[in-house]
């Protein structure tokens, strides 16, 4: 196999990936919501204009007559002086449309218990929680945090607090107290809606004693005046008198009609935090008119959803910006019949997603490369099993997804005939930027390809100039979009220094790109992954995407480890397949580092390989390199605690220094 894309940033693409792209099918192409090319031209002659026409598709109690306000850089305003109800696009826009009757959503907890809501239930418990937390004295511009499993009402209290114009600030159910305390102390929240636990992995995850511990911090005292506690898996939990409140013996006190209001297009939604460089969180701040906006074309146009015949499932938890905009806003606010399950993919075994999809028969599925690696490592025979043939489109989030991971997703998930839509963008971004439009795109295994319509990336170099195709640069984006962050929540400083300060008058996303000949875009990782070898800029992405081509691979990692004759040196840390004994870990180091070496180039030769059991990942999935790194330059290991594992790094480093 010969499928190496340019490792080198000047190095133009080979042939063979050219001819290796998958043009849509005439019947999917016929049927497309977007069929027709000139989407792109047209909106980049007036992308105000296109963006206009797509915000009038959602419901305005009073229409906006402005679209975007850019006179104070770079904090833009779009339809300001718009005002909406972004609950009431998601629910009472479909009751008044007639489709209160379809499902909204299929849950499915992962003990195997299922409930079903409509539009019409779930408009109800939204109504009727809107009305409990207006008792608890939620108002606009409030913030309420939310730290909670995959449950219906996790959902259901994001659309509560929406629906009063309050903000609310969910928390992944993994953060530990401390960092469930930086977030709710930094956005100065008075009410945490949690639950006493969820199921993960076949156990009760408590969920509530870490609330307790959170707000037992500090000395005790914080903005919190309320917990309200969703009963789910009836573990034992304290409630602390005057404090904590049953949400399912308040509920009931509550009438199930409430009037939405109206709030300024520019009305605080949500803020998320995101991890930067230096230790704090960022608190990343949305607001309405232009993020609903925009989760619902891109959600609408990129998985071609038909919201009355569509099953759609994105397995994000809502604890990450994907949860937000492609579980709740976007696919509520296009009325879509969507799954929520609330475990993890190998309980009870490695068929419960196949199973699930199966079973709702579900026909758009979302998740990420990560979690395609891991499926494929357990091997085809699982998936194969299951009647998977209603999928119809596949996407892809989080990271690069590796081309021999593509043609896994597509060949085995997708029957070959499912595109897949690999999407770029991030929390800052509010919603996808970069990714194939499925009725019009012939893919590309491993390219996100195309900035949406209205949307002007462009690749430059250091000084902010466009790179010729070709070649490797920055990934920046030049025009506001109606999603984009707004500030960092409480430090509007750091947000221009952190985005706007790198390349000039430009949004600077962190990441590093590649633009084909064909104008086609090549994400390489964040900036921070580029390696300097011997001079030459390698990406970390490209030699772990030439590791996981090996057969007997399964995941890997790279890093640019300091090297006193290349300046850098790549060192790998590979998982191996389980089931396929095809080399043995011994066999490996010399096999794989041959192997990279013909794939890449001599250049790309990693100085190590290491076989491992696990990689370091965050809760979201992501893998920590900087830990790797640290590992492979023999310093002591950094801060482990937002891990999953925190004890694969203590094994990862003993590993590397007994080679020593
Ligand atoms: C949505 C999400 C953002 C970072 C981003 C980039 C990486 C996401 C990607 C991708 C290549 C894709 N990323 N999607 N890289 N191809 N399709 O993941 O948001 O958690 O904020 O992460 O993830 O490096 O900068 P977030």
């Amino acid at each position: 196999m010969t499928e190496h894309h340019g490792t080198i940033e000047s190095h133009p693409l080979g042939q063979d990936e050219a001819q290796n792209t998958f043009p849509p099918s005439a019947e999917f192409r016929a049927q497309a919501n977007v069929n027709d090319p000139s989407v792109y031209w047209r909106a980049a002659e007036d992308p105000e204009a296109y963006w206009a026409k797509r915000a009038s598709e959602l419901r305005w109690t009073k229409p906006f007559t402005e679209i975007l306000d850019w006179s104070n850089p770079p904090f833009a305003k779009w339809f300001a002086d718009g005002e909406l109800n972004v609950a009431a696009n998601c629910l009472d826009r479909h009751i008044a449309e007639g489709i209160g009757d379809r499902v909204a959503i299929h849950f499915e907890g992962e003990p195997g218990d299922t409930r079903t809501l409509t539009y019409a239930e779930l408009t109800h418990e939204v109504k009727r929680a809107a009305n409990m937390l207006t008792s608890l004295g939620v108002e606009a511009g409030d913030r309420v945090a939310i730290y909670m499993p995959m449950i219906p009402e996790a959902v259901i209290s994001m659309l509560a607090v929406a629906r009063l114009g309050a903000a609310h600030s969910v928390v992944f159910g993994g953060f530990s107290a401390d960092s469930l305390r930086a977030r709710i102390d930094d956005a100065e929240a008075e009410l945490v809606i949690t639950a006493d636990g969820g199921y993960r992995k076949g156990r009760v995850s408590a969920l509530k004693p870490t609330v307790d511990d959170a707000l037992a911090l500090r000395g005790g005292g914080s903005t919190v005046k309320n917990v309200l506690v969703v009963q789910r898996t009836g573990n034992d939990v304290t409630m602390q008198e005057g404090r904590d409140l049953w949400w399912h013996e308040e509920v009931v006190a509550y009438d199930d009609q409430h009037e939405a209001k109206g709030f300024p297009a520019e009305n605080p939604l949500f803020i998320l935090y995101t991890s930067g460089t230096t230790g704090k969180p960022k608190g990343i701040l949305h607001t309405s008119g232009g993020y609903l906006t925009q989760v619902t074309a891109t959600h609408r146009d990129i998985f071609d959803l038909k919201p009355e015949t569509d099953v759609y499932w994105c397995t994000a938890d809502i604890g990450w910006i994907t949860g937000h905009s492609y579980v709740v806003y976007g696919p509520l606010a296009n009325g879509a019949t969507q799954v929520i399950y609330e475990g993890t993919p190998e309980t009870p075994d490695w068929g419960r997603w196949w199973s699930i999809i199966q079973k709702y028969g579900v026909t758009i599925f979302y998740t990420a490369p990560t979690a395609i690696r891991a499926c494929m490592k357990v091997g085809r025979q699982v998936p194969e099993q299951y009647d998977l043939s209603s999928i119809r489109v596949l996407g892809s989030v989080g990271e690069p997804i590796n081309p021999e991971a593509w043609r896994w997703y597509h060949e085995v998930i997708g029957g070959e005939k499912a595109p897949i839509v690999d999407t770029w963008w991030q929390t800052e971004t509010g919603a996808i930027m970069i990714s194939p439009l499925p009725g019009l795109t012939s893919l590309k295994p491993g390219s996100a390809q195309s900035p949406q319509p209205g949307i002007d990336v462009s690749i430059v170099d250091e000084k902010g100039r466009r790179v010729d195709r070709g070649q490797g640069g920055l990934l920046t984006i030049r025009r506001p979009w109606p999603s984009m962050v707004r500030t960092i929540w409480g430090d509007p400083d750091r947000f221009v220094d952190t985005y706007w300060s790198q390349v000039d008058g430009q949004y600077f996303a962190g990441d590093g790109a590649r633009v084909d000949e064909d104008g086609d875009i090549w994400l390489m990782g964040r900036v921070d992954d580029v390696m300097n070898v011997s001079g030459h800029r390698l990406s970390t992405t490209e030699i772990e995407s030439a590791l996981v081509d090996h057969v007997a691979v399964a995941e890997s990692a790279v890093v640019g480890a300091d090297d006193e004759t290349t300046g850098q040196a790549v060192v790998a840390f590979v998982i191996l397949k389980s089931q396929q004994q095809i080399i043995t870990a011994d066999e490996a180091e010399a096999e794989l580092k041959k192997h990279v070496a013909t794939q890449i180039g001599a250049i790309a030769r990693p100085r190590q390989v290491f076989v491992v059991n696990e990689l370091p990942k965050t809760r979201s999935g992501k893998i920590m390199r900087r830990l790797l790194k640290d590992a492979a330059e023999g310093r002591e290991i950094g801060d482990v605690t937002t891990l999953a594992d925190t004890s694969v790094m203590q094994i990862i480093s003993d590993r590397v220094r007994s080679e020593k």
